[in-house]
């Protein structure tokens, strides 16, 4: 049995190719406009001269009857079974920012591509998402300075698929003259994670509030099986007392198995998303 993959929104044009004239040809040639029509799981496409049929069941496009209207009755034609037959992938529906150039523009479900979400990204520069994963305590993510509270503030980590986690680190921004004393730093914070419907508190604490301290654990007490773990700040440093409480920023967050294996940094595929949900750079 012949297997395509298919992205749901090219299927009529596959279809229409797969029957093997062109819709304007057809069209054009007296026998009325091409409709495409749906009914349950059956696709037909064709006018007045010539219709087929497509069952799309169970995600599978298998072409069917192919009734020649113009050669009277008793003309139509039957595939034999599994003669072909395509699976339909949906593709990832997702607000999306144009990406720069360079930069991937979709996700195929089921990848094993760890992605980042991020509320927001403040506008200074190279403070992007994918900097949470990048494995480089030096670069860095923080949240919008503008905003008014942390209330729509988060760095969300998508596996891509179920991972046991036990235990997540984090790492501030540092700066040579502030040391971990930066903008956005988080001084207390929610970890959730995704159980297929919402989000569920894993952890809330306090990280150290020295500057000299950068990398903290966040030990769970049971690992929790995910998809999804994200953080929330509710308490984050700024050197001006009014500005707290306002932004978060992240160099490094990791989560770990109960073997102490990254859930981030564990496959070479590894990508980070930026905001709003595309691929910023990969690594
Ligand atoms: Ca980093």
């Amino acid at each position: 049995m012949k297997k395509s993959r298919l992205a749901t929104a090219a299927v009529a044009a596959v279809v229409v190719g797969t029957i093997g004239f062109s819709v304007p040809a057809f069209g054009a040639s007296g026998y009325g406009a091409v409709n495409v029509e749906k009914t349950d799981n059956v696709v037909t496409i064709g006018n007045d001269a010539l219709s087929r049929t497509f069952s799309i069941k169970d995600n599978k496009l298998k072409p069917g009857k192919i009734d020649n209207k113009l050669a009277g009755k008793g003309t139509a034609f039957d595939p034999q079974s599994g003669s072909e037959e395509f699976v339909i992938q949906q593709m990832v529906t997702a607000e999306r920012l144009e990406p720069k150039p360079g930069d991937l523009t979709s996700i195929m479900p089921g990848s094993s591509s760890v992605r980042v979400i991020v509320g927001s990204s403040t506008s200074g520069e190279g403070a992007s998402a994918a900097n949470a994963i990048d494995g480089d305590a030096n670069t860095y993510w923080c949240s919008s300075e503008e905003a008014a509270n942390l209330d729509d503030q988060y760095l969300v980590i998508d596996f891509g698929s179920n991972k046991s986690v036990k235990k997540v680190k984090y790492t501030p921004r540092y700066d040579a003259t502030a040391k971990y004393d930066c903008t956005g730093r988080i001084l207390e914070y929610v970890l959730e994670y995704w159980n297929g419907s919402e989000w569920v508190e894993a952890k809330k604490g306090s990280f150290s509030s020295e500057k000299e301290v950068g990398e903290q654990t966040i030990e769970l007490e049971n690992e929790v099986k995910t998809t999804k773990l994200r953080l929330r700040a509710t308490g984050s440093y700024h050197w001006q007392n009014e500005n707290r409480n306002k932004a978060m920023n992240v160099a490094e967050l990791d989560a770990f198995d109960v073997k102490g294996e990254s859930l981030v940094r564990g496959g070479a595929s590894s990508r980070g998303l930026g905001n709003k949900g595309f691929l910023q750079s990969a690594w």
